[in-house]
This record gives structure tokens, sequence and C-alpha cells, in this order.
């Protein structure tokens, strides 16, 4: 009897100890998504996949930089596949007189948030102010989805197509 107490508080002090140290880390940077995919064959007897050498600069949205009313699903789909190492820059231009609907870079923690456009455990990237000039920058240096969209507006604009997912790819030798 009492070795099934001491079992029966095992298991859920167990159980409490795990569900707190997830609960107690929102930030999904710091969960298992943050691995590094990392190969090491220099010894295998495997073709070893690299990121790839002559990595791109790719303005996201090409000549219509960062903006409302553009379709950024869209331009994923026609602009993929996108590599390992490539950097996405992002250009918007700061909020002033003129400007008064910024823009901003989020990422969704999940699937579900990119689709719902839930920005509540979305992990800003860039400030409104971080689009200006040469642009921000953005390096895909994790083997795993990117669910990127602007977090402006309270999801209205991410709901207009400021949106949009990548899978970076490797490139094979
Ligand atoms: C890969 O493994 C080799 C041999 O074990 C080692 O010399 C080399 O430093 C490793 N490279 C990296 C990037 O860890
Ligand atoms: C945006 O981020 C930059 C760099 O971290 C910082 O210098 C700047 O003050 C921020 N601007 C706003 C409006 O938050
Ligand atoms: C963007 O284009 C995709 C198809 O490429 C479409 O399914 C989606 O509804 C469009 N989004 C908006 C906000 O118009
Ligand atoms: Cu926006």
């Amino acid at each position: 009897m009492a070795s099934k107490c001491m079992h029966l508080l095992l298991t859920i002090t167990i159980i409490v100890t795990l569900f707190a140290s997830v609960s107690s880390n929102p930030n999904f940077q710091n969960g298992p998504q943050n691995w590094k995919f990392e190969f090491n064959y220099t010894n295998g007897p495997f073709r070893r996949p690299k990121p790839v050498q002559n990595s791109r600069r790719i303005i996201v949205g090409g000549s219509d930089n960062w903006r409302f009313g553009f379709n950024y699903t869209e331009w994923a789909r026609t602009n993929a596949p996108f590599f390992f190492s490539d950097t996405l820059v992002f250009k918007f231009d700061p909020p002033s007189d003129t400007n008064i609907h910024p823009h901003s870079v989020y990422l969704f923690p999940s699937l579900w948030s990119f689709l719902r456009c839930d920005l509540r455990w979305a992990k800003r990237v860039a400030n409104t102010s971080q689009g200006e000039g040469e642009g921000f920058e953005f390096v895909l240096n994790k083997w795993k989805p990117y669910y990127f969209a602007c977090g402006e507006s309270n999801g209205f604009h991410c709901q207009s197509g400021m949106k949009f997912f990548v899978m970076p790819a490797f490139r094979w030798y």
C-alpha cells in the first residue's frame, strides 16, 4: 500500500515537473524546434548534405517589397524552393506622417496559428522600423518550417495576404 502511494506520488511529481518545464517556456524559439540541423558525415560513407555555398539574398515580394494588398502565399509558391542558408529580405518603410500603416515581421510557432493569423504566441522578429533601407534580413538557418506574417493591425494585414510559409530545402551534392 505504501509503495503504491509512493509510486502514485512519484508519477504525479514527474507529470507536474514536465508540465511546468513546458508551460514555463512559451517562447517557442527555445523549444525543440530550435534544434539545429547539423550533419557531420566527414568520414562517413554517405553523400553529405551541405548548406548551399552561394546562398541567395531574396527580396520578399520582389519589386513589391513587403506591402499590404499583395498575396505572399502566391509569391512564395511561385518562388519556391527556398534553400537552407538563403536570406530573406523584408523591405518596408518605417512609420511616418505619410506612412501611418507600417508593417513588421512575425514568426508563428505553428501551422495552426499561421492559418488563423493568431498572433498571441507569435514572435516579432522585426519591428516597424527595421525594414528600412537595405531591409530586414532573415537567414533560413534551421531545417524547419517558417511561418512569416506581418503582425500589424491585430492580424488584419496577415489575413489580407501578408503571410507565407517556407520550408528550406537542401541542395545535395
Ligand atoms: C566533423 O567530424 C570530423 C571528424 O570527426 C571533425 O574533424 C570535424 O571537425 C567535424 N566538423 C564539424 C563541423 O563538427
Ligand atoms: C526597432 O528595433 C530597433 C533595433 O532593435 C530599435 O533600435 C528601435 O528602437 C525599434 N523601434 C521601435 C519603433 O520599436
Ligand atoms: C492568395 O492566393 C492563394 C492561392 O495562391 C489563395 O488560396 C489565397 O486565398 C489568397 N489569399 C488572399 C488573402 O487573397
Ligand atoms: Cu503589414
